[in-house]
């Protein structure tokens, strides 16, 4: 397979050509004109995805904090290509943590609003087809799957995500745990599927009560975009 290409579309960087496919790219993240990072539109309305998740809650995670990690992670370009200019790479660590930080806060926000969809369209119920099929080859069942991922969810030490990763090495699907927007991960594998465990994605609502919010939120997963994630990757 092409990695690269993969890359660069699963990553939204060269996504102009494919954003106005509904299903057809990871995430909806496309860079605006003037090259910078751009945070981009909910694909429903704040209040679509209730009773499960709240529409303040919605609006201050993608309004507030998303759009913090878009900011964040142009300020640590510019500030690494003003590196280059005066060859002064003095705070380069500074900088690439800042990067792979807010960097991973885009991509996985971006990704997280599309696999979740409004009751009556798209979201919830259970996979069917191709992903009902990837779930039993590499879990045995989706029940055994969603048990794991639940698990995983409600594990996350401190902040961070459940992901459902799919590695195309063996056409594998495997759940990882990261820790705040970029650890943990295993390189050679992309997320097709994730759970912002982080208190900011349902405090609101649901207090302390983190294993509330992951079983509320399997009501609202669109299956149909995580089938377009784990198709664009296939080759
Ligand atoms: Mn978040």
């Amino acid at each position: 397979m092409n990695h690269r290409r993969s890359f660069l579309a699963a990553g939204g960087l060269v996504a102009a050509s494919v954003a106005s496919a509904p299903f057809s790219t990871i995430i909806g993240a496309v860079p605006a004109a003037d090259g910078k990072h751009a945070l981009p539109a909910l694909p429903y309305d704040p209040a679509a995805l209730e009773p499960w998740i709240d529409a303040q809650t919605m609006q201050l995670h993608h309004g507030k904090h998303h759009a913090a990690y878009v900011a964040g992670l142009n300020k640590a370009e510019v500030e690494m290509a003003k590196a280059r200019e005066s060859g002064d790479h003095g705070l380069v660590q500074y900088w690439s943590k800042q990067a792979a930080f807010h960097g991973g806060g885009h991509w996985l926000h971006s990704m997280f609003w599309k696999v979740m969809a409004p009751a009556g369209k798209g979201g919830g119920g259970e996979p069917s087809g191709m992903v009902e099929a990837a779930l039993r080859a590499s879990f045995g069942s989706v029940e055994a799957f969603k048990k794991q991922f639940s698990a995983a969810a409600g594990a996350v030490e401190g902040s961070g995500w459940a992901l459902l990763h799919y590695r195309p090495a063996d056409d594998a699907l495997i759940i990882l745990q990261a820790e705040n927007q970029h650890k943990l991960t295993a390189w050679g594998s992309t997320p097709v599927l994730g759970i912002d465990v982080w208190e900011h994605a349902y405090y609101l609502k649901y207090q302390n009560r983190r294993a509330d919010y992951v079983t509320a939120w399997w009501n609202v997963v669109n299956w149909k975009q995580v089938e377009a994630n784990i198709a664009s990757l296939r080759r």
